[in-house]
Order: structure tokens, then sequence, then C-alpha cells
């Protein structure tokens, strides 16, 4: 078995102990920290699927999500560097209602790496605090809201209208996460949307410099 395979392996068997370790013996064996990250992702959809099929339950999936967090924090030096430029703030949260939080902070760790300063609100996180956050921190350019519940996704509508509707005049609003689509971005008002956190950090400097 190859050592991505084991990384895969371990963060679907929520082997958090483990995990870390199997990442750091990959990249000494010479893979890349972005395949070994897209490794850690497609595992994430497999403990998914095994969710849906009643194969796993709430506990699994959140030893998966910890599983694959420990990863990443041995990712992270690799995947950020050192960005001389500044961009400006960036706010970024979960929307209300929803504790997703992996691919929140890999899109964070992303834009950071652009240039972006970055306020992580976490999980869970109103309109109004967003709209707050967006007021009192300096320079603030672009509000990120990211969404891994359909059932949440009229947070993130009532998230944008609200930061539309408060006079926060130049900063842009990006949206994305699983249940979220260019189409859906549009209608509900966002300035911009991207799949992945490589590409919300495309479009997030593309919205800032624009
Ligand atoms: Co939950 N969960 N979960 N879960 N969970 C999903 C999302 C689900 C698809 C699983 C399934 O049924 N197959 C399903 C949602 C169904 C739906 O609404 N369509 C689901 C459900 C139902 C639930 C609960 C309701 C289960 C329950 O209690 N019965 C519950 C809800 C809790 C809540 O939020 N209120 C719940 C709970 C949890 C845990 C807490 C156990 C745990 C999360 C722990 C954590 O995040 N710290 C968890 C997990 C781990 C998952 C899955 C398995 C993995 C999510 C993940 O981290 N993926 C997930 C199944 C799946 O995704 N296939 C599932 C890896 C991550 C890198 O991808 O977050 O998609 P992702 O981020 C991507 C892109 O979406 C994008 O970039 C990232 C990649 O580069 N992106 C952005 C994300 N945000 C972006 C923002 C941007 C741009 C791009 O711009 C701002």
């Amino acid at each position: 078995m190859s050592k991505i395979a084991e990384v895969k392996a371990m963060v679907e068997a929520g082997k958090a102990k483990l995990v870390p370790g199997l990442v750091q013996e990959a990249l000494d064996e010479g893979n890349a920290a972005g395949d070994i990250l897209e490794g850690m992702i497609e595992s994430m959809g497999v403990v998914g699927d095994k969710f849906s099929s009643g194969e796993l339950f709430v506990p699994e999936m959140l030893m998966a999500a910890k599983s694959m967090s420990k990863g990443v924090d041995v990712l992270r030096p690799l995947l950020t560097g050192e960005s001389a430029r500044s961009l400006g703030t960036c706010v970024i949260g979960t929307v209300a209602g929803d504790l997703h939080d992996i691919g929140k902070n890999l899109v964070a760790m992303m834009l950071e790496s652009v240039g972006f300063t970055v306020v992580d609100l976490g999980v869970d996180v109103s309109a109004e605090k967003f709209v707050n956050a967006a007021k009192e921190n300096d320079n603030v350019k672009l509000v990120a809201c990211s969404g891994l519940l359909t059932t949440t996704m009229p947070a993130m509508k009532e998230t944008v209208n609200l930061l539309k509707s408060s006079g926060l005049s130049g900063i842009k609003v990006i949206v994305g996460g699983a249940p979220v689509s260019q189409e859906m971005a549009e209608t509900i008002g966002a300035d911009g949307f991207a799949a992945d956190a490589g590409g919300a950090a495309v479009k997030a400097k593309e919205l800032v410099s624009a």
C-alpha cells in the first residue's frame, strides 16, 4: 500500500493519532503536499457516502474529520508559504446552523497564502456576526461564507442579504461549499463563488482587484 493510501485509510478509520505521523512519512517519501491533501479530501467523500448509506454514524464522521484536521496541520506550512503582498482583510466563517469547518479552514489557509489577513469567525456564524466583523475589523475587502448543509443555504442567503443591505461599500462577498453553485451564488447576490479552496483564492484575488 502506498503511503498516501495508508493516510487515506487511516483518515477514513478516524485514527487521529496515527494520521500526522503517516502524513509526515508520506512527505518524507517525496509525495507532494497537494497530493496528500487531495487524498484526504477523497477520504472525507468516502466517509460521507458511508454515512449516507448507514454504514457510519456521526461519531465516526467526527473522528474522520479530526484525523483530517490533524493531517492538515502537518501540511499547513507547506501549503501556505509566505506572501509579501497584502490584499486586505478577509472575514471568513461557516454560516449559521452549520458546524462543518474543514473546507472553511482550507479556504482560510489558501486566502492567507495569497496575501489576505484572515479573520476566522469559526462555525455557526450568524449574519449579524459577519456584518459586525466586517465593520469592526480594519481594511476588510472580502467576506467569505462557507456552508455544507442544504438546510443552511437559507442562512447563507440571509447573510449575503444582510451584508449587501448594511452599507458596507467596497466589500465583496464570496460563497462556497458542497451544496453551493455558481448559479446559486448569483441568485443570492454574492459577488463570487468557488468550488474549492484553490479556486477560492484565485476568485478572491480577482474580486478585490476588480
Ligand atoms: Co456532516 N454532512 N453532518 N459532519 N459531513 C455532510 C456535509 C453530508 C454531505 C454527509 C452525507 O450525508 N453524505 C451531509 C449533508 C447533506 C446535505 O445537507 N446535503 C451531512 C450531514 C447530514 C450532517 C448532520 C446533519 C448529521 C447528523 O447529525 N445527522 C450533522 C450536521 C451538524 C451541523 O453542521 N449542524 C453533520 C455533522 C458532521 C460532523 C460534525 C460529524 C463532521 C464535521 C466536523 C468538522 O467539520 N469539523 C461532518 C463531516 C466530517 C461530514 C463529511 C463526511 C465531510 C465534510 C468535509 O470535511 N469534507 C460530509 C460528506 C462530504 O462532504 N462528502 C458531511 C472535506 C472538505 C475538504 O470538503 O467541506 O466540501 P468541503 O470543502 C470543500 C469545498 O466544498 C470547498 O472547498 C473545499 C475543498 O477545497 N469549500 C468552499 C468549502 N467552503 C468553501 C467556501 C468558499 C469556497 C469553497 O468560499 C467562501
